[in-house]
């Protein structure tokens, strides 16, 4: 209620948008990052005629309705990205920004827009907020404006129970522009200047702060921490109403008011169409064959880590992918995630394409949500596989949103060597695997990289890309990563045992199958770099490949969680790592030919 008159103004007076076309690609750009406060924005996409009715309001929160408890991307007009996990939606706006700028900047486009994202005091605690009001002000941002909703409550109580930043100098101090609004919350006009003055350009982003009281006009819970969640009483709903002078009526909104408020929102769409263009038409479909074509060759007695393999299709597919952004939270190197012919993105070079994090993780995911999720954009951000552990919400919310993000994670293994435990992941595979609406892919070589990067780009929705540190043989053709998997050594007709291993694990497989067949143990050995493709491509082929063998085991450096779902027997790592060598980690942990045809041999009893 008490954020009304700044969506208010925000929606009929401040914002270019067109509710007849709610994707026209010029339009402003909203976030609610306070997602909790979702039904400000159904009133408003309601009243703007964005093709919710007061049915839908009526249907708030219930099943199958389109007002979910929190704004989803994709399920409601005019719902720019999935907001709720506080934070996330701050960080989207800094990706969505970045995205506007290098879209204006290397097309000399007309149709820069502006970024809006309204943050409580959740949303500045958060981690996530540091982050990317960081690296956003480092950025120079400055059509990305934030009104901060500085009510002092959150759930628990006043923010003074836990909190006492000064956020006007933690935002100066970041680079920002800051315009502390004063008790202006429900005074329209004043609302107004102080959003145009955030307009002017200054090469900062800008954050207002505006002072309001939570559950205003409620004559009894304004200000109060309770107006947060709790459902109003029928008596404090008839107080409310009266304060504001409106009947004591359940969704009362007169036919006429609702009818100019859509007429005056059309007209207004109307007059901004007429004067800018649309997203450049290059940026609009990935040409698949002009990346197909583009793909590089590994040659077959190259040994190359998948991590290598990337970079090289990066490279190589740059100039097919204009939408192409890459970026990584400090490991550019490490990851392969950088393409060379690509300016850096600065201030300064906003049109460059290579991003540097910074060492920002979760802001890292987040951005390149709100990137994808702009439009004209396809971001690959990466950094090691175990801090997807720092990127996870964002990572989730891709997968909820269908953001076409390309997440690669490199050092995917115990195979890592000296880091000791902390950098090993063991039960990352396990857990991305969980998300659904995720495409993880682990690439076994070269060929398996090139069509990873294919099945990315052929995704509605985000995909994770786990490659590894080490050098390794190619041992495929590539196919398994489009149909998810392939069977690399047959074994006639009824083999004893099939090993399904994934990435770096592939070449020890076939190692382990040699060793057995000198003991007369024939072995039929399967590359499956996806679970999410094999089940969704292949799912009845992958079973009658396994369906003659005596008996068949997985092969991955990780949780053997999940496994049981395809084979008999996993064989994996269900214990942190160790510092050592790689290799010798891999071999103490049982990743090695021998260990596992031992492993098999004593399964057999041969
Ligand atoms: C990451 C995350 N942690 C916790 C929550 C639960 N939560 C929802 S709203 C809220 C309080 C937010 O306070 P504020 O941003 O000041 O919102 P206001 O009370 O002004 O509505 C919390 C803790 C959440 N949605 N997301």
């Amino acid at each position: 209620m008490s954020l009304a008159p700044l969506g208010h103004v925000l929606y009929s007076r401040v914002m270019r948008h067109d509710p007849r076309d709610p994707k026209w690609y010029a339009r402003d750009r909203f976030i609610l990052s306070c997602g909790h406060a979702s039904i400000l924005q159904y009133a408003l996409l309601y009243l703007n005629g964005y093709g919710l009715e007061l049915a839908d309001l009526q249907s708030f929160r219930q099943w199958d309705s389109a007002t979910p408890g929190h704004p989803e991307a994709g399920h409601t007009n005019g719902v720019e990205v999935t907001t709720g996990p506080l934070g996330q939606g701050f960080a989207n706006a800094v990706g969505m920004a970045v995205a506007e700028r290098e879209i204006a900047a290397r097309f000399a486009d007309k149709s820069g827009h502006f970024t809006y994202v309204i943050a409580g005091d959740g949303c500045l605690m958060e981690g996530i907020s540091h982050e990317a009001a960081s690296l956003a002000g480092h950025l120079g941002l400055e059509r990305l404006i934030c009104i901060f909703d500085d009510n002092g409550i959150t759930i628990d109580g006043a923010t003074g129970l836990s909190c006492s930043d000064d956020v006007v100098k933690r935002f100066e101090s970041y680079g920002w522009r800051v315009i502390v609004g004063g008790p202006i919350a429900n005074d329209l006009d004043a609302l107004e200047s102080m959003l145009v003055s955030a307009q002017e350009p200054c090469g900062k982003p800008t954050l207002c702060v505006l002072k309001t009281t939570i559950g205003d006009p409620s004559p009894t819970l304004k200000g109060k921490h309770e107006a947060h969640g709790n459902p109003f009483t029928a008596e404090h709903v008839t107080e409310a109403k009266q304060a504001m002078s409106i009947p004591d009526e359940p969704f009362f909104a007169p036919h006429d008011v609702v009818s100019r408020y859509r007429e005056v929102a059309a007209a207004r769409g109307a007059s901004f169409r007429d004067a800018t263009g649309g997203l450049p038409a290059e940026l609009q479909t990935i040409d698949l064959a002009a990346v197909r074509a583009a793909l590089p060759q590994f040659a077959s007695d190259a040994q190359i880590a998948t991590r290598v393999a990337i970079q090289k299709v990066l490279e190589a597919t740059s100039t097919a992918l204009p939408q192409l952004i890459v970026g990584s939270a400090d490991l550019t190197g490490n990851t392969g995630v950088k393409v060379s012919s690509f300016a850096s993105q600065q201030k300064s070079s906003p049109e460059g394409r290579q991003i540097y994090y910074g060492i920002r993780e979760h802001a890292m995911g987040a951005a390149s949500v709100g990137m994808a999720l702009h439009g004209g954009t396809l971001p690959v951000c990466g950094t090691f596989f175990v801090f997807a552990d720092y990127m996870k919400p964002a990572i989730r919310l891709a997968a909820l949103s269908k953001a076409k993000v390309v997440f690669v994670f490199s050092h995917d293994s115990v195979g890592v060597g000296e880091d000791g435990p902390t950098h090993p992941p063991i039960e990352q595979l396990a857990s991305l695997r969980s998300i659904p609406g995720l495409q993880v892919i682990r690439p076994a070589d070269g060929a398996e990289t090139a069509q990873a990067w294919i099945s990315a780009l052929e995704f509605d929705g985000p995909t994770a890309l786990v490659l590894s540190r080490q050098n390794l043989p190619q041992t495929t053709t590539g196919v398994g990563a489009t149909a998810g998997f392939e069977v690399l050594m047959n074994g006639g007709p009824q083999p004893d045992a099939a090993i399904v291993a994934t990435g770096s694990e592939v070449s020890v497989a076939l190692e382990a199958a040699r060793t057995l067949e000198q003991v007369g143990i024939v072995c039929r050995v399967v590359s499956m770099p996806s679970w999410d493709l094999t089940r969704s491509r292949s799912l009845a082929a992958f079973e009658s490949a396994l369906a003659g063998c005596g008996r068949s085991f997985s092969l991955e450096a990780g949780s053997t969680m999940g496994w049981h779902e395809f084979v008999d027997q996993p064989i994996g790592i269900d214990r942190f790592g160790a510092s050592a060598p790689g290799n010798v980690v891999l071999d103490k942990l049982g990743i090695s030919g021998s260990s596992v045809s031992d492993v098999i041999r004593s399964a057999l009893g041969r």
